[in-house]
């Protein structure tokens, strides 16, 4: 029984909640090391589950790591604070299931960080996206000098960064930090549907495809495209590439057994 999150799987997708709505959901060792259980012993274990959903409770995603916490912690302890952070967004970012973060309010520091540890981030029209570390006197540090200029661009995550600077929902768009912006109230519904369609597809086709990006990003063009080859023919010796094919033929549904 966890105390800072919930945790629910419907129609085979994990729903992971930050739930210290009194904090804004701001990640205290606590929350962190909470996450950092279930991802191991509920989220990996469980093979029905191949979409996670993670959202904040009340209306922040997550304001940040815990400043109250962080303000009474010594140099070393501090370090200590930072690794597990990295533990948990390296856990999420090297899944091989999909995680969406639904984000429905402010997303800053180590909640923007959070979501771009998922693999895709639909917002709501009042999302607020930033990374305003600076101005604590810090660094960013769950991921965020890394993971933003991979996703916007080093000019846009160095203007966020370095200015501090917060980009509101429909700006997030336009630079590629979020793939939609919706209603509030049409967020989650928005990201079940989402959710629901990635877990329809054939498991080791989606998990070969996160993995051939991922790895790929880090890496030269030519190393990525070999890559690319050796998830494809794994992905084509499965039955479900089988299963795939032979429902498009016949004109039918696939019904894919993750094999
Ligand atoms: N940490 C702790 N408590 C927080 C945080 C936070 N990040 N954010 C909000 N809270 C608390 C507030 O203290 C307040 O508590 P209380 O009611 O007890 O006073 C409650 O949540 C509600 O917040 P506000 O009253 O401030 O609500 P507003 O609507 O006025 O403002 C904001 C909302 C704009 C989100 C504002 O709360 C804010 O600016 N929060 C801090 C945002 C921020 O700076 N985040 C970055 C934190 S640093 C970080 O994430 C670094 C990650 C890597 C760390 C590595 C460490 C080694």
């Amino acid at each position: 029984m966890y105390e800072n999150i919930l945790y629910e799987v419907k129609d085979h997708v994990g729903y992971l909640t930050i739930n210290r709505p009194k904090a804004l959901n701001a990640l205290c060792t606590a929350v962190l090391e909470e996450i950092d259980d279930c991802l191991d012993t509920k989220i990996a274990p469980d093979n029905d589950v191949h979409v996670v959903v993670v959202t904040g409770a009340g209306r922040a995603f997550v304001a940040g790591a815990d400043i109250s916490e962080m303000q009474t912690k010594p140099v070393l302890e501090g370090h200590d604070y930072t690794e597990l952070g990295h533990k948990v967004m390296d856990k999420i970012d090297n899944s091989p299931k999909v995680f969406i973060a639904a984000v429905n309010g402010f997303a800053l520091g180590g909640g923007c960080e959070l979501s771009m540890a998922c693999d895709i981030r639909i917002a709501s029209e009042k999302a607020l996206f930033g990374q305003p570390e600076v101005g604590l006197g810090i660094t960013p540090g769950f991921g965020g000098t890394q993971r933003l200029p991979r996703l916007v661009g080093k000019g846009m995550a160095k203007y966020m960064i370095l200015a501090a600077k917060n980009v509101k929902a429909d700006e997030a768009l336009r630079i590629g930090l979020v793939q939609q912006v919706v209603p509030a109230e049409e967020l989650m519904p928005t990201v079940e549907k989402l959710a629901k369609s990635i877990a329809a597809k054939a498991p080791i086709a989606v998990q070969q495809s996160k993995m051939a990006i991922n790895n790929g990003m880090n890496t030269d063009l030519r190393t990525g495209c070999r890559l690319e080859i050796e998830g494809f023919q794994q992905c084509f010796a499965s039955e479900d590439r089988v299963e795939g094919m032979s429902a498009f033929v016949e004109k039918r549904d696939p019904v894919f057994q993750n094999k």
